[in-house]
């Protein structure tokens, strides 16, 4: 039986991308019964049932090597966080909480500086926050139409998920990267600025380098959840040539004395900015866990 992946998912028909073409595959009752549910992403084997009209089932759904809730999507393995250097401004608390995220699911993470037409230097001060976790940054601008080039290396043979605050420009650069697809863009307006509610489908669109990415409605809003506050030093890479030569076995790297995370902050070894963020999240997450147990 042929095998492929789920490329989209609408109203109970399944669109399955094989060797041979897409075929519109419904679900077995099987998977509903057992409350599973396939998503985009998907690796499953189907049944064809119309070799002509490109029909078929799905026989089964292999095992997940991950699941993202919002967007509904399964085995991703990059997400391109966006941000523009100017309207909006980066909501760097949002962009530090994806990187948590996507270092706790152990995925890779690109960084995707947007709009650098609007304000050149700019770009400087982010590439300069993020230098020491090592993640990748490109900056492109689609009015200047630059470095989409380098942004569609960054993806090839890979599944990314877009993410970011609303307006950052997440649909356009989309655009650019598949100018085969036509998207919904959003106007320059004060809906934008606010936030524009939209839901839709997760659907994977083919590059032609090969790969995939998810296009999914931008999400402003970010709860960190299920870490405990001792383990939100691992997903700081900067922190990482540190963790475990403090003198105090289970350092938090705020106020006890003889951490190395701090005497590198003071050595200039890791940003002051992304620093101070990781103290609010600290007492975040102590301050959800003291709730959970009192
Ligand atoms: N100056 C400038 N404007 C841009 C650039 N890229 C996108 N924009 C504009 O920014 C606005 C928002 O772009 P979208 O692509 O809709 O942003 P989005 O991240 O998809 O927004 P949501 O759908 O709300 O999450 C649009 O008016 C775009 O024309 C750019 O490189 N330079
Ligand atoms: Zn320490």
């Amino acid at each position: 039986m042929p095998s492929g992946i789920i490329i989209k998912g609408i109203g109970g028909f399944y669109y399955v991308k094989t060797e041979n073409g897409i075929y519109e595959c419904k679900a077995r009752g099987v998977f509903r019964k057992d409350s599973k549910i396939p998503l985009p992403g998907d690796e499953v084997v189907i049944s064809v049932i119309d070799e002509e009209k490109k029909k078929g089932y799905i026989e089964e759904i292999c095992e997940r090597k991950i699941q993202l809730i919002r967007p509904a999507v399964a085995n991703i393995n990059q997400i391109a966080l966006v941000v523009s250097v100017k309207s909006p401004l980066p909501d760097f608390v949002l962009l530090d909480k994806l990187l948590i995220t996507v270092m706790q699911k152990e995925l890779n993470a690109i960084i995707c500086i947007n709009k650098i037409d609007l304000d050149e230097g700019y770009k400087d001060v982010i590439i300069d926050c993020y230098k020491g976790t090592g993640v990748e940054t490109v900056c492109v601008s689609s009015v200047l139409n630059v470095g989409f080039e380098q942004l569609a290396k960054m993806l090839e043979g890979k599944t990314t998920v877009f993410a970011g605050q609303s307006g950052v420009g997440k649909s356009t650069i989309l655009n650019k990267i598949l100018d085969s697809y036509v998207m919904e863009t959003g106007e320059i307006s004060d809906k934008i600025e606010r936030g524009r509610h939209t839901t839709r489908h997760a659907e994977l669109l083919e590059l032609k380098s090969g790969g995939f990415v998810v296009d999914t409605p931008g999400f402003s809003s970010f709860e960190l959840s299920e870490i405990e506050p001792k383990e939100l030093q691992n997903y700081y890479p900067e922190f990482r040539d540190y963790i475990g030569k403090c003198r105090f076995a289970g350092c938090s790297h705020i106020s006890e004395p003889g951490c190395m995370v701090k005497s590198a902050l003071e050595n200039g070894m890791i940003n002051k900015d992304r620093y101070g963020r990781y103290i609010i999240f600290y007492n975040m997450l102590k301050d959800k866990q003291r709730r959970k147990y009192s």
